[in-house]
């Protein structure tokens, strides 16, 4: 080959290799793009979690809303807007529903993807806490909180195709609107259902359901939170919610609220029943609850109990409170002459 020639022929590469490095930067681009186009093409939702009154006596146990339709690749935003602690958890579908203090077991903070293969929740989360979960895959998925079992939702993830039938705002209003009719429903303060004079009604509630599950009213309080009776009387609670807990503590709190001191006894109709003979007396109820709802494929629950039975043999005032809820106002006090 003449030095002429092969001067020409990389005379004629030059252009070439130049071709090629902007066919290759232009590539990068496109497939970086490519990458970046569903990030930039994902929304993010916000929803929340609970509401309360200014008291914080009434509680919605709901995700608000709690259905939401959005694209594969888009995230929602939970905030927790309450002071009554609850979790966000897609558990998968057939799972046994774990406590709420093991999780998946396990637990994510700040935010975790679900595609409906392995379960995620948050710990308790307290008032002001997020929580964002990322939704790469289609499909229809069940919301749940682990602390309360009337809290449902759903969360409906369509291809990026498909279109959408609401947008933020509708969320934000429908969120206002379920739970002012929510906080507002007075059926939760129900007439006394005691068959005893002394009777006091430990909460209310009421389950409502939607198209998407089901959210909870409970009424955080006692009936009558002074009740004046005589030594030697009994006065009876009765928990009224449908599904919350609770209890009635006299004394020192137990570490375990949940089954009742060691000096309770059993009524024979299955009521607890206590005894204080000084102010100073500890006795605790234990959880007082509705028995769960029934289903099919599962054994029959037993009989929750939901009365405790309290016996004054000496005068005094002797306050008490729910161990659950004593932070959101549940106290009260029996007054006790002679
Ligand atoms: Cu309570």
């Amino acid at each position: 080959m003449s030095t002429n020639l092969a001067q020409q022929l990389s005379a004629r590469d030059i252009p070439t290799h130049r071709l090629f490095n902007i066919f290759s930067k232009l590539r990068l681009i496109l497939v970086a793009g490519l990458l970046l186009l569903p990030q930039v093409l994902a929304a993010q939702w916000n929803a929340t979690v609970g509401a309360e009154s200014n008291d914080l006596a009434r509680q919605d146990l709901a995700f608000l809303p709690n259905e939401i339709w959005i694209h594969a690749g888009d995230s929602i935003t939970w905030s927790v807007t309450a002071a009554e602690p609850h979790t966000v958890t897609f558990l998968t579908d057939g799972q046994i529903r774990p406590p709420f203090n093991v999780g998946c077991p396990g637990f994510s903070a700040g935010s975790a993807t679900f595609d409906g293969t392995s379960c995620i929740t948050t710990g308790i989360l307290s008032k002001g806490e997020k929580f964002t979960v990322v939704f790469p895959v289609t499909g229809n998925f069940k919301l749940v909180c682990l602390i309360h079992e009337d809290m449902t939702g759903i969360v409906h993830v369509l291809a990026p195709s498909q279109p959408l039938p609401h947008d933020q705002e509708f969320y934000d209003r429908l969120a206002k609107t379920e739970s002012s009719a929510l906080l507002a429903d007075r059926d939760a303060a129900k007439p006394k259902h005691q068959h005893s004079q002394n009777g006091v009604a430990v909460g209310g509630g009421e389950i409502v359901a939607t198209g998407a599950g089901s959210d909870t009213l409970s009424v955080m309080r006692f009936s009558d939170p002074v009740i004046t009776v005589r030594a030697g009387d009994t006065v009876e609670w009765t928990n009224e919610d449908s599904t919350t807990a609770h209890t009635v503590t006299f004394g020192t709190e137990p570490q375990d609220p949940v089954p009742p001191s060691s000096n309770v006894t059993l009524d024979p109709d299955g009521a607890r029943h206590g005894l204080l003979n000084s102010t100073s007396d500890s006795v605790h109820s234990g959880f007082l609850q509705a028995a769960p709802q029934d289903r099919v494929g599962l054994a029959q629950a037993s009989p929750g109990v939901t009365r405790f039975r309290v016996t004054f043999s000496k005068p005094g005032i002797y306050p008490y409170i729910c161990a659950l809820h004593d932070g959101l106002g549940m106290k009260g006090k029996v007054v006790v002459l002679p």
